[in-house]
């Protein structure tokens, strides 16, 4: 039997499960979207970078892959930064473009894409332009396959605009496994040290969050009273932090990590890197004495570890294994100090963050791209619950605003709140139009400091007392929301911020509240 290219595609995708099309159309796509099926919704980004942050948050909120169809080229073009933050957030898309007709490509037509499949490498996991238009079905298939594998990440597929009415056998889905289970032998030996260590930490990374290990990660420190330290610049969130054996947010400096950690003589470390740096350094990557055992989805970051025993394993599983020994009595860990609570009297980052965590509906998610408010929210807005916090782990900018759509779009049940310095909001403004569109009750939350902060800060790192190009004036974010159609308040003392995010939070629309922050 002989069906249309289209069909069999759009056939495949409601068995996987891709029945939201994320996209920014052309002329090259148009095809694509003859008859479009009743069942499935195509939600529009104003941007592509936009488009693909849309979608990683919704994948990444439904623990799925999504789909996304992009412009050939030039879109391609402006996606690239969020595809390099998908495949950075192991983050399972499966991205499409159109082409120009098979016929035209000798001509270097209008719109053509000369080396579509290398414009997106070396960001996605597998890039493909089929050689025949029937083998579309099985290029979309093995896309999303390979997207779901672990580590996950973006796959790219490019259509060319004719392949869309050709005649192709339909392609069944298949069940294909992407889960990794670790060397039973190796985990044992794991446990073992964990079991005999005098003073063990865990140090936790976006792979205990992706992979649903969040009890298993509370159970293991538990038994063995370990110290819970977040890897840095981690994505996700693991652990509840206030538990009492939570110890803070590792900084991405090795030194300085090697600080943290001192006394400890097994470092376990779930789900990340070892170690993610920011800044140049050298000396030891563990304290004095200590061994490090390594668990992760990552065959490469297992590889390129400096150090330790590395098992390449599903969290889940790895850390179920773990569990598989027992405990010695052991003291536990010194309480990472609290800071201490903010009186009403300064509208500054950290107080913003307080009120936040105060005033916050029970299960709301935060989305962040807030880089200089980082710190102030690390102290003072805590994370307690699985999967309600979810940042990028590329550094990035253009992410959250719109990632915080496609995560509202993903959990309807939960108040989502972008949590936005103003610089960031602006390489992502269009994302407000689409959460008006889809009347999503998300609550963005502009940290409005006339400035790239982190920036300036970083700067004196390098020894730069002011670096140009680091002040924001003149922004108007009200203006910049009410003009998409969402609803906006400006916030510039202590006194108006509690009401401002109650009405916020007690509507069913997209509000946008401008903080303007005092250094
Ligand atoms: C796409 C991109 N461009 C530039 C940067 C460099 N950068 C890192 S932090 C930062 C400033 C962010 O400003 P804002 O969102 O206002 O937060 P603040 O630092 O003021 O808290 C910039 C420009 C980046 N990380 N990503």
């Amino acid at each position: 039997m002989n069906v249309s290219v289209r069909e069999a595609v759009f056939a495949l995708l409601r068995d996987f499960g891709l029945t939201t099309i994320f996209g920014n159309p052309g002329s090259t796509e148009l095809p694509m979207f003859r008859d479009f099926p009743a069942d499935f919704r195509y939600v529009l980004g104003l941007q592509e970078s936009v488009v693909v942050a849309m979608a990683d948050g919704f994948a990444q909120a439904r623990g799925r892959a999504a789909l996304v169809n992009l412009h050939s080229a030039i879109g391609v073009g402006h996606a690239l930064g969020s595809i390099f933050t998908a495949y950075r957030n192991e983050t399972p898309l499966v991205v499409t473009a159109g082409q120009q007709a098979r016929s035209l490509l000798p001509f270097e037509p209008f719109l053509y894409s000369e080396q579509a499949t290398n414009l997106p490498r070396p960001y996605v996991k597998w890039s493909c332009e089929p050689a025949r238009a029937a083998d579309v079905p099985a290029a979309i298939a093995r896309a999303y396959y390979t997207a779901m594998q672990s580590p996950r990440g973006p796959t790219f597929v490019s259509v060319p605009v004719d392949d869309w009415e050709r005649a192709c056998t339909p392609l069944p889905a298949r069940e294909v496994s992407g889960t990794i289970s670790g060397d039973p032998a190796l985990l044992a030996r794991a446990a073992t040290l964990l079991a005999s260590a005098r003073r063990p930490v865990l140090v936790v990374g976006a792979a205990v969050a992706r992979d649903g290990a969040w009890p298993e990660l509370l159970a293991l420190a538990e038994r063995h009273q370990a110290a819970v330290w977040v890897s840095p610049l981690c994505a996700r969130n693991n652990f509840p932090e206030r538990h009492r054996l939570f110890a803070g947010f590792l900084p991405a400096d090795r030194a300085r990590i090697v600080a943290c950690l001192a006394g400890s003589d097994l470092v376990v470390v779930l789900g990340a890197p070892v170690f993610t740096y920011h800044v140049e350094g050298d000396g030891p990557h563990l304290p004095e004495g200590a061994t490090l055992v390594q668990l992760t989805q990552d065959p490469a970051a297992a590889a390129r570890a400096p150090v330790g025993l590395a098992i390449v394993t599903d969290l889940k599983l790895g850390i179920r294994a773990l569990l598989a020994s027992g405990a010695p009595a052991r003291a536990a860990p010194a309480v990472a100090p609290r800071a201490s609570p903010l009186a009403p009297d300064r509208l500054t980052e950290p107080y913003l963050m307080q009120q936040l965590a105060a005033l916050r509906p029970a299960g709301s998610i935060v989305v962040e791209e807030a880089p200089g408010s980082r710190g102030a929210m690390h102290a003072y807005l805590p994370m307690l619950e699985p999967d309600t916090f979810y940042t990028c782990a590329s550094g990035g900018l253009g992410y959250g605003l719109p990632a915080a759509v496609g995560v509202a779009l993903a959990r309807p049940e939960r108040r989502v709140i972008a949590l936005l310095g103003d610089g960031s909001a602006m390489y992502a403004i269009q994302g407000l139009w689409s959460a008006a569109e889809l009347a999503l009750p998300v609550t963005f939350v502009i940290v409005n400091n006339g400035s790239y902060r982190a920036l300036n800060e970083f700067a004196a790192h390098f020894g730069l007392a002011t670096p140009p190009g680091t002040l924001l004036p003149h922004l108007d974010f009200c203006a910049l929301a009410r003009a998409q159609g969402v609803e906006a308040v400006r916030v510039t003392r202590c006194a108006e911020l509690d009401a401002a995010l109650r009405m916020a939070f007690g509507t069913t629309r997209a509000v946008l509240v401008e903080v303007c922050v005092e250094e």
